[in-house]
């Protein structure tokens, strides 16, 4: 026992040696670093410049950081497409098998989800976590749904061709088994329909009278979640869901809108998926980003980056504890 805390401070002194210019040189470390999945956002693929721009700056912060960006597809248009279009129990359940076969990954990884890309490395946690997630950072994430169409671009085809299938009825069957926003489409004026033709997020969000009790067990065992919200967030309507938070359900469109923040939300209340367990642990972070949705500068992410990344990884057996002793030593 002794020899191991031993182990552990002299594993901890190399760690900070690997940040600072030292004169040790240690062997980059997979073995010593945690490894990060990242999911990216509506219209963005899992290689495009932007999201390869930021695993190099998350590199320079974390030498060494093996980092593995989710695809659905690996075609980028397709990537892109899936996005939009697809039924998210099959996209979660490519990526949970995705995710399992990349070796690296083995030993449990954190997380940092883009926009929606946030709410599904969410519901991976609760519905599969194999292998587990330690941290999750969500950026803009709709953990409540959206309950308004954000605006199309003029040229972005794809939007338009979503946003007119979402309003030809975004409770159907074909919506909700093809649209990807519709499977996460809370109307507070359609309550009713949102609970009962929804075929995902009142499911993920534990909000029918079955209650899968794996999705709170599972969920509460990360260890810190940091829920980001933009100070200017226009694409997420309400941007309060990035914290949980949603428009009151309501008989009457024209009424005020009310919000109910995460601690008044009965899913967090009577604790539904473990969000209330996890925030009584100190466990919840809740962060605001000046700035419109996604404009991560880097003030805003690389504090985040720094304190909920590249942690030293838990390792997997006294046995190779040794081992690592005896190649650092
Ligand atoms: C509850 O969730 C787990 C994990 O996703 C799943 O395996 C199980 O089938 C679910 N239970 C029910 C009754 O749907
Ligand atoms: C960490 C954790 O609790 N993981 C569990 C998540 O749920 C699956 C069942 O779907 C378990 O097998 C995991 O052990």
């Amino acid at each position: 026992m002794r020899a191991l805390l031993l182990l552990q401070g002299l594993v901890s002194i190399l760690g900070l040696a690997l940040a600072a210019p030292a004169a040790v040189s240690i062997p980059p470390g997979p073995v010593h670093i945690r490894p990060l999945v990242i999911w990216h956002g509506l219209g963005d693929t899992a290689q495009s410049p932007g999201i390869l721009k930021f695993m190099d700056e998350i590199k320079v912060v974390h030498p060494g950081i093996f980092i593995h960006s989710i695809y659905l597809n690996e075609i980028a248009e397709q990537d892109r497409r899936a996005g939009w279009f697809g039924e998210l129990d099959k996209q979660l359940a490519y990526v949970s098998e995705e995710l399992r076969n990349v070796p690296e990954l083995a030993n449990g990884f954190d997380g940092i989800g883009f926009s929606q890309g946030g709410q599904f490395l969410r519901a991976f946690v609760e519905q599969y976590n194999k292998p587990a997630m330690h941290n999750l950072i969500t950026f803009g994430a709709p953990h409540m749904g959206i309950s308004d169409i954000p605006p199309c671009g003029t040229f972005d085809l794809l939007c338009r061709i979503a946003k007119q299938g979402l309003q030809r009825g975004v409770y159907s069957d074909w919506a909700q088994s093809n649209l990807v926003q519709a499977q996460y489409y809370r109307d507070p004026n359609r309550f009713d329909d949102y609970i009962e033709h929804n075929h995902w997020l009142p499911l993920i969000n534990n909000e029918l009278s079955y209650r899968n009790r794996t999705y709170p067990r599972n969920f509460s065992s990360l260890k810190n979640l940091v829920l980001i919200l933009f100070s200017e967030d226009e694409t997420l309507i309400p941007k309060e869901s990035a914290w949980f938070g949603s428009y009151a359900p309501s008989d009457s469109p024209d009424e005020p809108k009310v919000l109910i923040p995460m601690k008044e939300q009965p899913l967090y209340v009577r604790d539904w998926i473990g969000l209330r367990k996890l925030d009584e642990q100190g466990a919840v972070a809740l962060v605001t980003c000046e700035g419109a949705h996604m404009q991560i500068d880097r003030e805003c992410w690389e504090p985040l980056v720094t304190q909920y990344t590249g942690g030293k990884m838990d390792l997997p057996s006294p046995d190779s504890a040794s081992v690592l002793l005896v190649q650092d030593s």
